[in-house]
């Protein structure tokens, strides 16, 4: 197991789109543990690889109070929504700001699972935010292009300002 370093917005490769895993192989399973690791350690609840800076489509999802019920999701489809949620969401690749996102609030999602098993899962709450916030991410969307035009660039100048001051 490893841990990934994870892309901070504003960087371009977090807005490229991830493609289809055409096979699931020990390569993609041991994408999966570290991805989890890397999760777990931030912590987050949900990470996409195209964070990690792999553009291939592979989520990792745990919303259980006690970290316990790790779902990864290979090539995800979202097949049905419904309803709305406003959820404060935040990114692990944009730290410390959260923001209010319009969202479904049920979704039925088909993917494989890491033995390369087709399953469906039908969610809601914050499970479905995840699942949409991530499958976002392998679209190469940021959660914070659901904001404002005006809140973007506030948030573009203050993470700049902040990796100046770390750096
Ligand atoms: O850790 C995370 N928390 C979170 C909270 C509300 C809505 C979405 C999320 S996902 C985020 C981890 C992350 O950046 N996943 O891409
Ligand atoms: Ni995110």
């Amino acid at each position: 197991m490893a841990l990934l370093p994870i892309l901070r917005y504003p960087d371009p490769r977090l807005h490229k789109k991830a493609t289809e895993v055409d096979a699931v192989d020990d390569g993609i399973r041991k994408l999966v543990a570290d991805m989890a690791e890397t999760m777990y350690e931030a912590p987050g609840i949900g990470l996409a690889a195209t964070q990690v800076d792999v553009h291939k489509r592979v989520i990792v999802i745990d919303v259980s109070e006690d970290k316990s019920k790790l779902l990864a999701l290979i090539n995800p489809e979202i097949l049905e929504r419904d309803g709305e949620q406003v959820c404060e969401e935040g990114c692990l690749s944009v730290p410390g700001v959260y923001e209010k996102v319009v969202r479904s609030e049920r979704v039925t999602v088909r993917a494989f699972d890491p033995q390369g098993a087709p399953f469906t899962l039908e969610a809601d709450g914050l499970l479905a935010v995840c699942i949409q916030h991530e499958v976002d991410h392998l679209d190469g969307k940021v959660f914070v292009e659901h904001l404002s035009r005006l809140k973007q660039s506030r948030i573009k100048a203050r993470l700049a300002k902040q990796a100046r001051i770390t750096a």
